[in-house]
């Protein structure tokens, strides 16, 4: 297979170039108590993926459904069900033979497989593993550059390249198209500094040899078209679908600016991932990724893109111009398969992997901003992991809420697209939202706990944000920072809580616990 070449990327960093910024912080959780033994990946590529699933028996291999109504149907009942298998849809009719779409990776027990560790980890657990694992470190190891590999079993050019023979679906009936990348990410190159970004973002399918893809502003992706587009240069896009579902993980979260995404997923793997060098473009495609889009973006050259069913459980973003990939080349192994991750109204399945994806990062950010006492930070999933933050700390000192609350609202998990931040004292879990919204009912005062923030960074996808603001181009909107933590210079005159204590519970269990078995 794949041969390691001699040309070291002169873009990255070195192999395990420590972060400066990676001091590790709170290495160990109460609340973790598998976090102690180290995680293991036990897949290089989504096809080792599935034959990890498959021996949790959550595969379901469905045939001969339509890329126009049916995949998207069964996507809308199996996204919202944490228990539903991950699905291959496999002869889906008129596509390239052999060609499948892969479903609802992140559910069931693959949910904990998918990062590493045991399947019988909670959700705020498998989140305090991920932080304490993988991002308290924030290893990098720099991928390695091979020469050939499995991506390139099956080359479309010029003339042939046809990105509709694929089975990318009609994921809601009133979207605007075919997305193609759901379960993406897009490489790009800054042009200034050379740094590799890996982000996922929608792409949609506007014929055979051309995808329209949708940035919010202010994204590392966004900011690297921006340039591009100052300086009227094409920008080259390499389009990774069905890459393996750690590197997708890592390309749609929070990565730190001027940080390559496949540097991360080194340093979680403990090795390299394997790159090849786009033909086209230069840009690093993973050798082992199951379809890549090779084109450049031209820097005046816009049509219409969307409008495309959104995590906020919306439409939100009106029909607009964005720029148009045209695509030169695809690259696909046999048997293709497409990672499809369609929003639907959150919760859904996109909910559940950001959920413990960036709660772990959330608390990591307020950390490293050097706030002590932070016990538990949750990323709601009915926010998608964005709208809702709930953050529990030991009250230290008078502020010490405030300082949590608004650093947990503007620190880079938390800025884009937030609009609620509860700040809760260590006694509430705050991953559970009856006992996040009964402490802000019980221990918040509305004229006094709530800070406003306004002109926060948001996005054209925010529903809320007026129609005529949208049209001006601002895209901001305001947040609530709420202390809900019994009052720093009163906490010891507070009522009691009505709860058992700790040994009464235990008693109680020990005496009486036979009374609600079968
Ligand atoms: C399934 C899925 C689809 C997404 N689609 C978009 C999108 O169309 N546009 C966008 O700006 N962000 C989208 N995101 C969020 C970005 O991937 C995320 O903000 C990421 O951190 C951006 O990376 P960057 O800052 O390196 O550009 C999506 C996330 C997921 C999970
Ligand atoms: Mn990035």
């Amino acid at each position: 297979m794949a041969e390691e070449s001699v040309t070291p990327d002169p873009m990255s960093t070195p192999d395990s170039t420590p972060d400066p910024m990676s001091t590790p912080v709170g290495a160990t959780s109460p609340l973790a108590p598998g976090s102690n033994a180290a995680p293991s990946i036990a897949y290089d590529d989504l096809r080792q993926w599935i034959e990890e699933a498959r021996k949790l028996g959550e595969i379901r291999q469905v045939k001969n459904l339509s890329w126009q109504r049916d995949i998207g149907m069964v996507a809308e009942m199996a996204l919202h069900d944490d228990a539903a298998p991950c699905f291959i849809f496999e002869e889906v009719p008129g596509t390239i033979k052999g060609s499948r779409v892969l479903l609802n990776f992140f559910g069931g027990k693959r949910k904990n497989m998918t990062l590493g560790f045991p399947t019988d980890l909670s959700r705020l657990e498998l989140s305090d593993g991920f932080r304490t694992h993988y991002m308290g470190p924030m290893k990098r190891v720099a991928p390695r550059y091979v020469n050939d590999g499995p991506i390139f079993e099956n080359v479309m050019k010029g003339e042939d390249v046809d990105i509709t023979a694929f089975p990318a679906p009609q994921w809601h009936d009133a979207d605007g198209g075919r997305y193609i990348g759901t379960g993406c990410f897009n490489v790009l190159r800054d042009p200034d500094d050379g740094w590799i970004n890996c982000g996922t973002y929608r792409v949609m399918i506007h014929d055979a040899k051309s995808a329209g893809f949708y940035i919010s502003p202010g994204k590392h992706g966004r900011q690297m078209r921006d340039k591009y587009k100052a300086r009227g240069e094409s920008m080259p896009v390499a389009v990774v679908c069905g890459g393996d579902p750690m590197t997708f993980l890592m390309a749609c979260s929070e990565v730190p600016y001027g940080v390559s995404e496949y540097e991360i997923v080194g340093g979680m793997r403990g090795k390299p991932v394997d790159v090849i060098k786009g033909p086209l473009t230069g840009l690093p495609i993973p050798a082992n990724a199951e379809i890549v889009m090779e084109g450049f973006v031209e820097p005046d050259k816009e049509r219409i893109e969307g409008p495309f069913g959104e995590w906020t459980g919306y439409y939100a973003s009106d029909l607009r111009p964005e720029p148009v990939l045209d695509i030169k080349a695809i690259y696909h192994r046999n048997d293709p398969i497409l990672l499809g991750c369609s929003p639907q109204r959150p919760p859904d399945e996109i909910c559940r992997y950001r959920a413990v994806v960036r709660s772990g990062l959330l608390r990591e950010n307020i950390e490293r901003a050097g706030v002590p006492g932070v016990t538990a930070a949750w990323a709601h999933e009915v926010g998608n992991a964005r709208l809702l933050l709930a953050v529990a700390i030991s009250q230290r000192y008078p502020g010490h809420a405030r300082q949590a609350g608004h650093i947990a609202t503007m620190c880079h998990v938390g800025a884009y697209c937030g609009r609620y931040t509860i700040v809760v004292d260590d006694d509430i879990d705050v991953s559970n939202l009856e006992e996040v919204v009964w402490a802000l009912i019980t221990r918040s005062d509305p004229a006094s706990s709530i800070d406003i923030i306004r002109n926060a960074w948001s996005t054209p996808l925010d529903p809320r944000i007026e129609p005529e603001r949208k049209e001006a181009g601002d895209f901001t909107n305001s947040r609530a920072v709420i202390d809900a933590c019994r009052p720093y210079h009163w906490r010891d005159r507070f009522p009691a809580v009505n709860l058992p204590s700790p040994e009464r519970k235990r008693m109680a269990l020990q005496m009486f616990g036979h009374l609600f078995k079968n």
